[in-house]
């Protein structure tokens, strides 16, 4: 059965993958899965048959035979439990890979969020300069505690699984701050899924689709 993501029509990070159907493009490359891409522009986002699918009216979803879904913890999740090779065959550790996945979104991406929210968006308020420093703390004592418990390993617990791809895709999100350089040993984990083919072949799919877009064109 043919499975078809959703993707930006032009992503506003022009390739740098940072949009969330990379997460999903490398889920479905680690279990070796092929898939179709369907472009949306921000517009038909908002439409009905988009709403159809995402409530939200957001990127990425999911369709496979019957079944659509939307949310990136939910679509990884589903694509690691059908296909073999992101998660654990033991059910303990595979418990544990799934409380990686939830710790990435619920837990660690929220305060990286708002971290890119005051960078990005609010840097003209005319609090801004008071605000960020106080979210910049928030995130860095999330990677301290995130940093402390990946010591010198490769991956958060044994093989890489699904929790690993998560967090990784969280993390990547804080590139431009700077803050990931303060902790070497999470700099290095991100380098680590980077360097995953199913990762490589992922990016440059959706580098592909951006890359040869101008802003306005
Ligand atoms: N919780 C949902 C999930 O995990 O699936 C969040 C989905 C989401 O935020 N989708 C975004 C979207 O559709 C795209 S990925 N936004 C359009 C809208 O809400 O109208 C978030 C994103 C957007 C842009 C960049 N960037 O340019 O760097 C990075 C990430």
């Amino acid at each position: 059965m043919t499975i078809v993501i959703t993707a930006f029509e032009r992503s506003p990070d022009g390739g740098q993958g940072l949009a969330r159907d990379t997460r999903v493009r490398w889920a479905l490359e680690e279990v070796g899965q092929p898939y179709d891409v369907r472009l949306v522009s921000f517009r038909a986002m908002k439409q009905p048959a988009h709403l159809r699918l995402h409530p939200f009216g957001q990127i990425p979803t999911y369709e496979e035979g019957d079944l659509a879904l939307f949310e990136t913890g939910a679509i990884v999740f589903h694509i690691a439990n059908r296909y073999g090779g992101l998660l654990p065959a033991d059910a303990n550790a595979r418990a544990r890979a799934i409380t990686w996945m939830f710790a990435a979104l619920n837990t660690v991406e929220p305060p990286i969020l708002e971290l890119v929210t005051a960078r990005i968006f609010e840097r003209d308020k005319p609090w801004a300069t008071e605000r960020l420093p106080l979210v910049e703390e928030r995130t860095r004592q999330r990677l301290g505690q995130l940093s402390a418990r990946l010591g010198d390993a490769d991956w958060l617990d044994g093989a890489f699984s699904a929790g690993d791809l998560m967090m990784v895709s969280v993390l990547l999100r804080l590139r431009a701050s700077g803050l990931l350089d303060e902790f070497p040993n999470l700099a290095a984990y991100v380098a680590r899924g980077e360097a995953r083919p199913a990762y490589q072949h992922a990016f440059a799919a959706q580098l592909a689709i951006n890359a040869a877009k101008p802003a306005g064109g």
